[in-house]
């Protein structure tokens, strides 16, 4: 594919910003009323507000024809198809035949993998009702009350987002626990609480040979046989959700109490698949259900609509605007909710290990900047800390807000309070506030203060709100991301598909970790590491 830079949508953006140079949305939204109209867009119950970004008619004209020319829709088709986009790791990108809630046929090999699919969501649907229900029941005959989902990145920080955010709908009986850090702290401050014989752990791996998901997985095993009448226990009390048969069947664990999904699921677009059993324990299986419906509505809106009125295709363009064109170096994603506080992490993994890549999907060097640093916190909390950087920092940051009209918790004006903060943040970030106007609220002597007390607002941000978080719409919220994501990396030319970056850090992991077992570091150990493991082990001998 042409390198990005030398196409000519890319030079004729970068020619539109020179003109519209120092334009300031204050003088755009006095200069035309219907602004925040014709910048916001909805779909499957989102609304997207982009009137705030610095774009004009012109500028999303220019984007569109980008998408065009970098092949956006055809490469959205060739995923919805099935072929095997993710070249790198020779495999499809089916996540969206997770959610394909009417059906539709989606052959890979010959086969129509939504059988597969179906089946496993019954098995799942089954299991759900059994421990919901009370029938499946402990070793001790009670029913199970504690759910422990051990599992890292794609296995672990869907699940913890989507179960956090959707707390109002859990089974009351039922707590769910995360284990994720090869810090043995995790698995014992989790693991403290806990009856073994009302606990339920869900090993959750694709590969099922991540070091640090089958060390808390033996941990868990030892802990639970340690109170355990008999070995027999075992098959009561662990599943496991994987794409490895073989593996699961050496751990220990029945294959009769595995729940299959496949290598055309990238693991951080697996909350869809067996990996959102936790999920579907947590809510239920119907609202499991409603998940996927809602991201089944985002799905085939992102797939039918136009590219000028389709929403993940929209903010895409716009990050890319932000960041490339208008020197963003940072995106914030500010959930004014408290049930979505891991969605900023969340979204981490999602956009950073899919986009964070410097070669072209052809293996040549990338010049121009990628998928941009996220973070984030929710609404208020973040305005007390790093909220000023981006009102007032040398650093232009794009934010997305994102905002639920009700609460699952109406408790006397909290909401209201919480929605005003939002929306006055969002206003403060785009108005700023002038010299003149500093100058109107100083009393005398506060000369001085003039320059700390302005802002120059004009800076870029996106307002995703919605009525309320409910299954559904946070289903389409996700699947709306992930489709942003795929986008832009479809726009830099990207395989927004495989992570060859996390593997070295892997491979150097296990001579260290020999080394360390050893007591004594290697003598092909670089000097820096070295001389840290002499220090590490020497703390320990001294105990
Ligand atoms: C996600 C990544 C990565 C993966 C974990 C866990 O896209 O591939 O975060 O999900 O490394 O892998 P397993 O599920 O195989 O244990």
């Amino acid at each position: 594919m042409t390198a990005l830079d030398t196409t000519k949508p890319w030079q004729d953006l970068f020619a539109h910003a020179g003109r519209i140079g120092q334009m300031h949305l204050r003088d755009e939204f006095k200069r035309d009323p219907q602004r925040a109209q014709r910048f916001t867009f909805e779909a499957a119950g989102l609304l997207a507000d982009l009137s705030k970004n610095r774009i004009t008619d012109e500028t999303l004209k220019l984007l569109c024809d980008l998408a065009r020319a970098r092949g956006v829709e055809d490469w959205r088709d060739r995923m919805f198809k099935g072929e095997r986009i993710n070249t790198t790791e020779n495999r499809s990108v089916l996540h969206i035949a997770l959610r394909n809630c009417e059906d539709r046929p989606i052959i890979v090999e010959g086969a129509n993998v939504m059988d597969g699919v179906d089946a496993v969501l019954k098995k799942m649907m089954t299991f759900c009702h059994q421990i919901r229900s009370g029938d499946w029941q402990g070793y001790t005959g009670r029913p199970i009350t504690d759910i422990v989902n051990i599992g890292i990145g794609g296995s672990d920080l869907g699940p913890v987002m989507i179960t956090e955010a959707l707390k109002p709908y859990a089974h009351k009986r039922l707590s769910t626990h995360f284990i994720s850090n090869v810090d043995g702290t995790h698995a014992a401050e989790v693991l403290k609480p806990l009856d073994p014989a009302t606990t339920l752990f869900i090993i959750a791996s694709k590969t099922f040979t991540t070091q640090e998901t089958i060390a808390n997985a033996v941990t868990a095993r030892d802990w639970f046989l340690a109170k355990a009448p008999n070995k027999q226990a075992v098959a009561k009390h662990f599943v496991a959700l994987s794409t490895n048969t073989k593996a699961v069947a050496e751990f220990g664990i029945d294959t009769e109490n595995m729940f299959e999904f496949w290598d055309w699921v990238g693991g951080r677009y697996s909350l869809w698949s067996a990996i959102g059993l936790s999920i579907a324990l947590s809510i239920g299986f119907e609202d499991f259900e409603n998940l996927l419906e809602g991201a089944f509505e985002m799905d085939e809106h992102f797939r039918l609509t136009p590219l000028e009125r389709n929403l993940p295709v929209l903010l895409a363009l716009v990050g890319v605007w932000n960041a490339n064109i208008q020197g963003c170096t940072a995106h914030a994603v500010l959930p004014y909710d408290q049930y979505l506080h891991r969605l900023p992490a969340y979204l981490q993994q999602l956009d950073m290990e899919s986009n964070g890549k410097s070669v072209t999907r052809e293996g040549t060097a990338c010049a121009w900047q990628t998928g941009p640093i996220i973070f984030g916190e929710p609404g208020t909390n973040g305005q007390h800390s790093f909220h000023q950087l981006i009102h007032q920092g040398t650093r232009k940051i794009s934010c997305d807000f994102i905002l639920p009209a009700i609460s699952h918790n109406p408790l006397g004006d909290h909401h209201l309070m919480l929605m005003a903060n939002a929306l006055a943040q969002a206003q403060a970030l785009m108005l700023g506030k002038t010299e003149d106007e500093v100058r109107a609220e100083l009393k005398p002597g506060e000369e001085s203060l003039v320059p700390h007390k302005q802002f120059s607002g004009n800076r870029p941000t996106t307002t995703v709100a919605m009525k309320k978080l409910t299954p559904a719409t946070l289903g389409a919220l996700i699947a709306m991301y992930e489709h942003k994501v795929f986008v832009q990396g479809v726009i830099w030319g990207l395989n927004s598909f495989d992570q060859w970056g996390v593997e070295l850090g892997k491979q150097l992991a296990k001579p260290i970790l020999a080394e360390l077992k050893a007591g004594k570091p290697g003598d092909a150990q670089d000097a820096s590491t070295k001389a840290m493991m002499e220090r590490l082990l020497a703390w320990r001998k001294e105990g």
